[in-house]
Order: C-alpha cells, then structure tokens, then sequence
C-alpha cells in the first residue's frame, strides 16, 4: 500500500466506527484509472488501453441483523440508510437518493439483479467509504467505488461473481442508478488492473489482454495534470456524443462503430452531416490508435508511443470536441517541455491530461505546466505522477 492509501484506508475504518458498525467484516478497495489511450471507442464495441492507478478507493465493511445497507463517507454528511427489501423499487431512477449513495446502493441493487439472489436473503451491512481517487478529473473515481463495493458485497455475500461480472455491475450502477450513459472501461480497469501493466479491453467480446507498459524500465514516468475542472457524465455532452455515434453508426449500416476501418471513412462523409462525420472519424482512428499503441508497445516500447498519444488528443479537440482550453494547454506545455506524448484522458469536458515525460524531466514539465497555466490565467492545475496498479481486492 502506498502512503495515501494507507490514510484513505484507515479513514474508513475510523469512519466506520463512527457510524457504530459493530461487527466488522473486512475492507477492500478498488483503483482510480488512466486511460493511456482509446477515448468514447469502449460505448462503441471497440478497443481501449487503460491501467489502474495507485490512487484507490477503500470500504470499511460490517454487517447489521436488520436486513438495512447504510452507507457513509468520509467526504459528505449524505449518509442513505435503506432496507435491502426496498432497493428493487429504487432503481432504476435517478434523483431518488443523494447523488454520491447511487454508486453504491446502486451496485448492491445491480449485484442482486446480476447474481440471482433475492434481497431478503441477504445480510444487511454499515458500508464505510474514503477515497484517494480526486473526484471529477476524469480518473475514475466512481468506477473505483464502484469496485470496492462490488467487491466487498461479492465477498460478504458469497455471490462467487468473477471480476467481469463485477464490472458490468458497475456499469449497471453507473447507467441506471447514477443515470450516466457511459461505456464499461473504467469498470473493467478498476477490476483487472495490474501493476506495471495496461488492460487492452475489446469492449464487444470483454476480453481483456494484460499488456506489459514498460514505463519503469524505460525510465518514464506518467504525469497526471488534473485542471480542477469538473464535469460529469450524467449530464451534457457525454451522452450527446454517444447519440452522435449511434447516429453515424445507423447511417453506416453497422451495428456499432467498432465495425467501421479506416478504410471507411471516406464513404462516410457523403451519408451524414459534417459533424456527425468528425465524431466518427475520431472513433474510427481512434480505435486503430489502440491497436497500433498495443503492438508498438509490444515491438519498441513505451518510448515509441509519443506520436500516437498526441494525435489522439488532436483528435479528441478537433474531431470529437471533448477537450478544454486547459487541457490543450496542459498538453503542449507538457510537449515544450521535453515530454515523449501527452493527451487528455477519460470522458472530457474537464477532468485530466497526462504526460508521459522522462523521469528527469518530471519538476521541469510541472514548473512549465504551472507557468503556462498562469499565465493563461487558469486556476493551478493539481500535477501527481501515478503507477500502473493492482485492482480490486480484499485488504483485510
Ligand atoms: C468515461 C466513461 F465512463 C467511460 O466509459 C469512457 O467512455 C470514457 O469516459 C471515455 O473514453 O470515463
């Protein structure tokens, strides 16, 4: 465990006393994620390229005879205590609970749905819950409580679901409790991550390759630069570049974009409208990004895939339209820097950039990050380095 880790877990075992959870029954916690590459392709059955980081989510779990699940955190007053019997009339709908208690509760009721049980049968539970994972920087920080919980609950209740399972409960939980319409990568990264190493996830088939990302051996570090702007996928753009995507898809006659080459694209341009055009453009190149950033992985290392990190986020700005003023800028001050490749990651809107930046250049990259942001007049973006990381597990 590292050092923040080691906080977040004692938070919620402190936390979970609070609450008078009496007879506890262990802790677990799941990563936050970087997406290294393949950004909206996981909604549109293709490929993504993401890794957990060592920023986790942990729960502090007891269990209760009155068949209730509370939940608590330590970063809100919101505590939810409902009786199990009551969750399959909660869900699917949103607004009914405090926002943040959608993730969890929504977890539980999904878990239920996923495994077969009823929930009468179930124990009820006093779930404690504190993160490292900062909270709308496009990091996954939902996907990561989401995966402590599924995780926990999978263990106390002896569902025996395996990780894949587990994660399209969390996107379950996501979609229909939380009412995000998102994909189910960072669900799958929460669940499978490993150190040192990215998940390649064929989001269609759900198989999942373990690729070995090298950044140690070739003494390169990942940069996290978090804007501090916030957005969520519950609202806005997310779920209208989904439209747009299911929209070229029709018109393509394909089931999902994921069947289109780049051989296509031509062919596109006179079945749609501009825009609807550049949206698919930036799916279908970004797939083959995906798998060019896997095999030049595999064949030269991580040193090799700076071109391939820059053209996606071009085509996330100019294409898809998901990036911010701060994040352009967060990126070619990473590149004047002496940084190998840089890109937003995650859903957009807001949230993070990385960078991937030789180790020794690491203070410099930040000092010209900071300075670029200032002066553009941003508010100073938070810079953390992060390690590809474990997923979900039992801690205690
Ligand atoms: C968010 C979503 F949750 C993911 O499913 C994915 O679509 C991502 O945005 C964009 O790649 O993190």
């Amino acid at each position: 465990m590292s050092a923040t880790d080691t906080d977040a877990a004692a938070r919620a075992g402190a936390l979970l006393q609070r609450i008078g959870g009496s007879s506890p029954l262990g802790e677990w916690s799941a990563p936050g994620r970087v997406n290294l590459i393949g950004e909206h392709t996981d909604y549109n059955d293709g490929f993504v390229l993401p890794f957990a980081i060592d920023r986790r989510t942990h729960v502090a779990v007891a269990g209760r005879d009155d068949g209730v699940i509370r939940v608590a955190s330590t970063v809100t007053r919101d505590d939810v205590e409902i009786p199990l019997a009551d969750l399959p009339a909660l869900f699917p709908s949103r607004g009914r609970v405090p926002e943040w208690t959608a993730y969890p509760l929504g977890v539980a009721w999904a878990l239920v749905a996923e495994s077969g049980v009823e929930h009468r049968d179930l124990r009820g539970l006093d779930i404690a819950i504190a993160s490292d994972v900062p909270v709308g920087a496009g990091l996954s920080s939902s996907a990561a409580i989401e995966g402590a919980t599924a995780a926990a609950l999978n263990d106390v209740w002896e569902l025996g679901l395996e990780p894949t399972a587990l994660a399209r409960v969390g996107r379950t939980a996501e979609n229909d409790a939380v009412g995000a319409p998102t994909g189910i990568m960072d669900q799958m990264a929460a669940m499978l991550g490993r150190t040192d190493a990215g998940i390649f996830l064929d989001c269609r088939s759900l198989e999942a390759t373990v690729v070995d990302l090298g950044f140690a051996a070739a003494q390169l570090d990942v940069l996290v630069i978090d804007t501090g702007v916030k957005h969520s996928h519950a609202t806005g753009g997310y779920g209208e570049r989904r439209s747009s995507c299911e929209r070229g898809a029709r018109a393509m006659g394909v089931s999902a974009l994921r069947d289109l080459g780049v051989d296509d694209i031509a062919r596109a341009a006179d079945l749609m409208d501009e825009v609807t055009y550049r949206r698919v453009r930036h799916i279908v190149t970004e797939n083959q990004r995906v798998l060019d950033t896997v095999r030049t992985l595999r064949a030269q290392g991580a040193g090799a895939i700076g071109d391939l990190l820059l053209s996606s986020h071009a085509s996330m700005r100019d294409d898809f339209e998901i990036s911010i003023a701060e994040l352009d800028t967060a990126v070619d001050a990473a590149m004047g820097a002496g940084a190998i490749g840089a890109r937003m990651t995650g859903g957009g809107f807001g949230g993070a950039a990385i960078a991937l930046v030789p180790r020794v250049r690491v203070a410099s990259t930040m000092d010209a990050v900071a300075a670029a942001f200032a002066a553009s007049g941003f508010r100073a973006p938070t810079m953390f380095t992060v390690t590809p990381s474990e997923g979900a597990r039992r801690d205690a």
